[in-house]
């Protein structure tokens, strides 16, 4: 399923999306952006999907924005393809409120590294790399690099990170918090699906609005945050699986999640 650029498959609660221009590393063109944005947007609206998988074909995750394909238009004005493609995908990726893993199976470079943080968790393989490598060619950090880096590694590293331009491997990546964790190159595959599993079985609804809380806490302040968690709880107690989540919890036995809301 799904269409050229971004394949589309779907099991068990798991929804697999996977860039594909092997070729040209997956490089992002408009094409690729609207098959991956209607796909994004079929599996949120999809109650059998539970989670999501982001990955690339081939050897690259991504490569970033396609520079043969603004060469023609011009970077002249690079901040229409971010108003148009990139802002609306990672706002999509970050408020859709389903688990979404990335599996960074080889380099993430520019838009790619950023769209690849921008996910819930980020596994890689050990062998990857994250490249912020607009400096390169004279553009500055977007799809929401910029916000994610500092908050993730501290400003130092981030400043460091962007103004170098120079690839970080997956396991500093992980060293520094960037990502969740490495695996090895062929135990990539496994480890992702064994954690998709997981989380398609999983109280959906309430990691939906952990993902919530967690998005809102870098605006509020604390006494925000604790009058957010206790409206969040409200939601989420009211709910059939923390019904069943306790139920299981005193009859010694394993939930059986619908991940709903009512
Ligand atoms: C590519 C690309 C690529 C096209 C590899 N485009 N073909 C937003 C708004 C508006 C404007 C601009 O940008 C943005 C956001 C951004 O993402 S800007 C940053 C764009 N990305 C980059 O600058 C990274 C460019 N790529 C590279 O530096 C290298 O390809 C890396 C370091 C990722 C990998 O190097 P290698 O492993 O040596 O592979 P390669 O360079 O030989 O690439 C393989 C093929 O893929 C090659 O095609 P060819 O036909 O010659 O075999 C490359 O031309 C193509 N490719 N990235 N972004």
């Amino acid at each position: 399923m799904g269409g050229e650029t971004v394949l589309v498959a779907s099991s068990g609660g798991v929804t697999r999306l996977t860039l594909n221009r092997p070729d040209k590393l997956n490089a992002f063109t408009l094409a690729m952006h609207a098959e991956l944005r209607a796909a994004l947007e079929a599996a949120g609206a999809d109650s059998q999907c539970r989670v999501i998988v982001l990955t690339g074909a081939g050897r690259a995750f991504c490569a970033g924005q396609d520079l043969a394909e603004t060469r023609g238009g011009g970077t002249a004005d690079a901040g229409s393809r971010l108003e148009q493609a990139y802002n609306p995908l990672v706002k999509f990726i970050t408020s859709l409120e389903k688990p979404i893993i990335c599996a960074v199976n080889g380099i993430a470079a520019g838009a790619g590294a950023n769209v690849a943080l921008a996910c819930d968790i980020v596994v890689a393989a050990r062998s990857a790399s994250f490249l912020q490598a607009f400096t390169r060619i004279g553009l500055v950090p977007d799809a929401s690099g910029t916000w994610t880096l500092p908050r993730l590694i501290g400003p130092a590293r981030a400043r460091a990170l962007t103004m170098l331009a120079e690839p970080l491997p997956a396991e500093t990546a992980a060293a520094w918090g960037l990502i969740w964790k490495t695996v090895d190159d062929d135990k990539l595959e496994a480890e992702v699906s064994a954690l998709a599993s997981k989380l398609a079985i999983a109280p959906t609804y309430a990691l939906g609005l952990t993902k919530r809380a967690l998005a809102l806490s870098s605006t509020n302040t604390l006494a925000q945050q604790l009058d957010l968690e206790r409206d969040l709880q409200r939601k989420a107690g009211a709910s059939p699986d923390a019904a069943e989540g306790i139920r299981a919890f005193l009859e010694k036995r394993a939930p059986k999640f619908t991940g709903k809301s009512a």
